[in-house]
């Protein structure tokens, strides 16, 4: 075993233990990435033929997940990395799924190390709210908060580190029935924050 390689015992034990996130080749060593394709956001584009189009070439992968995952227990934290890589469908920017946290009451710290991005957040009562996400950037998800993250940028990969207790959970369900509150999609050619016409007030859902 090298130093640089994390192992299943390690992942699982309580003893301290170290992984390397290698930021120019965006990836932790020794963690195989989850991926992500276009077909696995069916129904959150909102131009669906430009959705289809791009499907019917091909099955393009949107982003990459290393996660450091820890048991789901009271006090651990899972931590990880993602690369979201740049595209458009119709006007829209490549994005995550997006989630609400199973345990809502639990945030998130997110760190981007590369490229230029959006995080759009919002609660179950529809208060919402878009970060800027360029390398440096902190972004606090505070509990109750779901969250997505979008590349905006033309050509370069969208890198961010992750930080969220290991006993959060991911809640999908409310994200792929209805979206966001707010897209981000290109107008003449920069990043603009526009409503979501699916989306419904909590009170007409
Ligand atoms: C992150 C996200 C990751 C992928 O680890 O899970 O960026 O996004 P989706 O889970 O929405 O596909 C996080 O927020 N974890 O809680
Ligand atoms: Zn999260």
């Amino acid at each position: 075993m090298t130093t640089q390689q994390i192992t299943t015992q390690q992942m699982t034990t309580q003893q301290p233990f170290t992984f390397f996130l290698n930021q120019f080749e965006a990836r932790i060593e020794g963690v195989e990435p989850l991926v992500r394709r276009l077909s696995s956001l069916r129904g959150q584009f909102l131009d669906q033929s430009a959705f289809d189009a791009i499907l019917a070439q091909g099955d393009p992968m949107l982003y990459k997940v290393y996660a450091v995952d820890r048991p789901g227990v009271d006090g651990e934290l899972s931590s990880g990395l993602t690369i979201l890589h740049p595209g458009k469908v119709g006007d829209e920017y490549f994005m995550t799924k997006g989630h609400f946290h199973a345990v809502l009451e639990t945030g998130e710290v997110y760190y981007c190390l590369g490229g230029r991005g959006m995080m759009v957040m919002e609660t179950p009562e529809g208060d919402w709210h878009v970060a800027e996400m360029t390398p440096g950037a902190v972004v606090y998800v505070p509990p109750r908060w779901a969250h997505r993250s979008v590349n905006v940028s033309i050509a370069e990969d969208l890198v961010f580190f992750w930080v969220y207790p290991a006993n959060a959970g991911h809640d999908y369900g409310a994200i792929e029935r209805q979206g966001f509150r707010k897209l981000i999609v290109a107008q003449e050619g920069a990043p603009a924050i526009v409503d979501n016409p699916r989306w419904l007030p909590p009170a007409q859902r």
